[in-house]
């Protein structure tokens, strides 16, 4: 061990196998790229590093509803009245097959042209597209059962599936309804609730799942990529032993399902530093929500404008997560580390480099408080695992050179600088002018003042 401190890191090779349809720019397998270099820089061999454990269906529904979680598994064809309640632990197979949980819904209604976005489309082109496949062409499942519905019967069931659809936000372009879904959910979820149970345990210092961060999930809805809520299901894992949780979101998003889901308890301050206006987004997380009941002034937004760089972002970011700690005095700290504020990326619409943002987990950790390190947004997938690797080296005080990087089967891909710290800058305008930054900044600490602590 190199730093002293005590690392958890969770990956299994299988999260990286999912697939959420052609043209959908969140792609699994940047898990798998960035585990490849993590292994070829040899930080695997500095930390302990734990397969991913799927959270059982009673852990998910410590947040979300039993009707939405009913209906993930129903889509996944996951019968959850029948035991076993929880799935087995995950293989660490990239291709694990489907077969005991991909009874789709394609192969009860395939006729009547329902929205399955990955099931009607072809598996990626991706060089790390090995694992999972998209859903299984339906041509041809029609049991004999089925096909003796009335069709009447069947006009019912697609009303009532399509009215599910719709009230649990599910099966459009952002949230597509892809094989796997609750399995992918469930693995992202059980590695930040591990995560925060071996904080909680006080057997390491910081815990590692990429794979986590899935922010906007709702109680009962998905929404922006998101299905499940990893990130409330490891706060409230680690409520459970700490009186005040501090979760930090530096993805170019609003962070908005953990804030809505701590939006009246003073027991988790959530702070969001985001891109807001210009209809980025999901639109929320203006400066002025900031929380209610015994939760007001625990939410603390930070909306910027695009193109914001290094510079601006430190001059931003330190005096106000600095002042927080000071005030809040959280005893863990959950960090999401959403690439996607990156230059470059592919969503995004900020400037940060590789540094910056590293420097932005370097000083969240140096204040020596256990904290739980998540992934995110990312959409430029070698410098997700780029990001994501220096980040690893960061919380192990492993200092990684901008050489090029290892080689690996996937070499190819961080062409053509194949450098491990490429430059990310966009070229995009910094509309977030000094005066603005200084008022947004006391504006904030002001509000940290009107909190009795
Ligand atoms: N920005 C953006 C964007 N792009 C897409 C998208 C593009 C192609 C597809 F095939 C599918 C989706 N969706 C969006 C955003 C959602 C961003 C979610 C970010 C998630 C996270 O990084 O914070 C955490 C993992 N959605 C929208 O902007 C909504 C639309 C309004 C516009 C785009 N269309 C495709 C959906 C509706
Ligand atoms: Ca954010
Ligand atoms: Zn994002």
């Amino acid at each position: 061990m190199s730093s002293g401190l005590r690392v958890s890191y969770f990956h299994s090779e299988s999260v990286g196998g999912f697939y959420y349809g052609r043209g959908h720019p969140m792609k699994p397998p940047r898990l798998s790229l960035t585990h490849a270099l993590v292994k070829a820089y040899g930080l695997d061999r500095q930390m302990e590093v734990y397969s991913l454990r799927r959270a059982t269906v009673e852990e998910a529904l410590l947040f979300h509803t039993p009707e939405y979680v009913s209906f993930l598994a129903e889509l996944d064809g996951i019968d959850l009245g029948s035991p076993p309640r929880t799935l087995p632990p995950a293989t660490g197979l990239v291709l694990a097959p489907r077969d005991p949980y991909s009874a789709r819904l394609a192969r009860c209604f395939p006729p009547l042209g329902l929205p399955m976005a990955s099931t009607s489309r072809s598996p990626r082109p991706s060089s790390l597209s090995h694992g999972r496949q998209a859903g299984h062409g339906h041509q041809g499942c029609l049991t004999p059962q089925v096909s003796q519905q009335s069709a009447e019967d069947l006009a019912a069931a697609k009303k009532a599936l399509e009215e599910s659809m719709r009230r649990h936000n599910l099966g459009h372009d952002d949230v597509p309804v892809f094989d796997g879904v609750l399995d992918f959910s469930l693995l992202s979820s059980g590695g930040s609730i591990d995560g925060a149970a071996r904080l909680n345990a006080g057997v390491c210092d910081v815990a590692i799942n990429w794979s986590g961060g899935l922010h906007h999930a709702k109680k009962q809805a998905a929404s922006g990529f998101c299905y499940m809520n990893d990130i409330v299901l490891a706060i409230l894992e680690l409520l459970k032993f700490n009186p005040r949780v501090l979760y930090i979101d530096i993805d170019v998003h609003h962070g908005d399902g953990v804030e809505e889901a701590f939006y009246e308890t003073d027991r988790v301050m959530t702070v969001s530093f985001h891109m807001y206006g210009e209809g980025f987004f999901p639109g929320t997380g203006a400066r002025e929500d900031i929380g209610e009941g015994e939760g007001k002034q625990h939410a603390i937004n930070v909306p910027l404008r695009a193109g914001i760089d290094d510079r601006s972002y430190a001059y931003i970011f330190k005096p106000v997560i600095a002042a927080i700690i000071e005030s809040y005095q959280p005893t863990a700290i959950v960090l999401q580390c959403g690439a996607d504020s990156l230059g470059c990326d592919r969503l995004g619409c900020f400037n940060l480099t590789i540094g910056q943002h590293a420097d932005c987990l370097a000083f969240v950790k140096s204040f020596g408080i256990p904290l739980l390190v998540l992934g995110g947004g990312g959409y430029t997938v070698p410098n997700v695992a780029r990001l994501w690797t220096v980040e690893t080296a960061t919380v192990l005080d492993v200092e990684l050179t901008n050489d090029v990087i290892p080689y690996t089967e996937h070499f190819d891909l961080f062409g053509p600088s194949f450098k491990l710290i490429p430059d990310t800058h966009a070229g995009i305008a910094n509309l977030n002018t000094r005066t603005y930054l200084d008022k947004m900044k006391s504006d904030i600490l002001q509000q940290l003042k009107t909190i009795p602590f």
